[in-house]
């Protein structure tokens, strides 16, 4: 066991008297998703009012330099090489998962039965086995007053969020179309290396549990309906890629998918298509979404996401069109706590946001979402997708 305290970096801005009472996180893996959630820790309190302030507790990582650097660069006061000691120090009471996907089941089980809160990236596990162990030992947790939430950040997004608004009042009416791409380019050149997120065992599946989970989450969470079933073709178009940290050119099978496109039915009776692909040469972080209902729809573009665009159908004709609605007025979802109107936010801000949720959460004793049942139904989706693939697109029903 390490336990090693590492300097605290000067805090950007005193603690102000009277604060919140502390909650300890401790965090499992520190690269870019670590990066990320440390950012929404570290700024969290000095944005928002919060009911309890967050102490960033100590970051766990197996290289003990490794993860001693990590924790003076990225705010943690502490360090631990095993999550087993993480998991039980009283000084810590809700985990923060940050690994590759092999491991959430485990670190969150066992973090789940030692009394803390967990918040796990996503996708929430790597199979739909895993993930039931999850949603059950988090469905025993809650009784001891424990919660758990999945971190699918996108619905942060103080756009997306205003969205889902606009969906719950009604000003699409009846919803007729959903349609999400998330489109990146990083494995386009053959000679990217097989990385974690290119082994089945390590990362479940590829563009689709990495890219399509936030899709399908966005989807449902948006239309305020599950997927009942899908059809789906999968493709890996880079089959062999060049092993990591081996000089000799000697190259290693890719196990997951490069790229996967799906259409479905929601249980509400709207449709849903979906595109996510790792080799879309040209689209770095390209989520979009587009909703069409009865009375209207809405779009959005994660590059340009303090953006909505809003076609109101009960318009005059002469008159309609999509409308541009800048997302930054002090009553648009998180606003009130950042900058005056047009001053806009990034992706790191949906970290801030999550941290937000979570912990006025666990003050009032809330359940935080997505839960754990919500990323078993996305898992429940993923596993869909890959059976309908398999059935060269068989229509699939999803289970649950
Ligand atoms: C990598 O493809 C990745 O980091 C995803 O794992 C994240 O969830 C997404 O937000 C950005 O892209």
């Amino acid at each position: 066991m390490s336990n090693d305290t590492v300097p605290a970096p000067a805090p950007v801005r005193p603690e102000p008297a009277g604060s919140a009472p502390p909650l300890g996180v401790g965090m499992v893996g520190y690269a870019f998703m670590g990066a990320a959630h440390s950012q929404g820790w570290r700024t969290v309190g000095r944005v928002f009012d919060l009911p309890l302030s967050p102490a960033m507790t100590a970051v766990c990582g197996r290289d003990r330099d490794a993860v001693s650097a990590a924790a003076g660069r990225l705010g943690w006061t502490s360090t631990e090489t095993d999550w087993r000691d993480l998991i039980t120090r009283d000084d810590v009471q809700l985990v923060d998962i940050c690994t590759p996907g092999e491991s959430h089941a485990e670190i969150a089980v066992a973090a789940l039965e030692a009394g803390k809160h967990v918040l796990c990236e996503k996708p929430l596990a790597n199979s739909v086995a895993e993930a039931e162990q999850m949603a059950a030992a988090a469905q025993e947790a809650r009784k001891r007053g424990q919660l758990a939430m999945v971190g699918f950040n996108y619905r942060r997004t103080p756009a997306l969020s205003f969205a889902r608004r606009m969906v719950d009042e009604g000003r699409l009416g009846e919803l007729r179309h959903v349609r999400v791409s998330y489109l990146q380019d990083w494995l386009v050149d053959p000679a990217f290396p097989l990385a974690w997120r290119l082994r089945r065992e390590a990362a479940g599946s590829g563009a689709l549990g990495d890219l399509g989970a936030h899709a399908i989450d966005i989807a449902q969470h948006l239309a305020g309906s599950p997927l009942a079933g899908v059809s789906a073709q999968t493709e890996t178009f880079v089959t062999e890629r060049p092993l990591p940290g081996d000089d000799s050119g000697a190259l290693g099978p890719v196990t997951v998918d490069d790229a996967a496109i799906f259409n479905g039915r929601l249980v509400s009776g709207a449709l849903a298509s979906f595109e996510v692909s790792r080799v879309a040469a040209g689209k770095k972080n390209a989520l979009r979404v587009e909703l069409n209902g009865t009375l209207g729809s809405l779009e959005f573009d994660l590059e340009r996401l303090n953006e909505l665009h809003f076609h109101d159908h009960t318009d005059e004709a002469r008159e309609s069109g999509f409308r541009r609605i800048l997302v930054t007025e002090a009553d648009h979802p998180y606003l009130e706590a950042w900058w005056p109107p047009g001053h806009g936010l990034g992706y790191e801000h949906t970290f801030v946001h999550q941290a937000r949720d979570l912990l006025h959460a666990i003050a009032t004793g809330t359940d935080p979402e997505p839960s754990f049942a919500d990323g078993l139904q996305v898992q429940r989706v993923l596993a869909a997708v890959e059976e309908s693939a398999e059935k060269n697109s068989a229509y699939t029903t999803v289970a649950g």
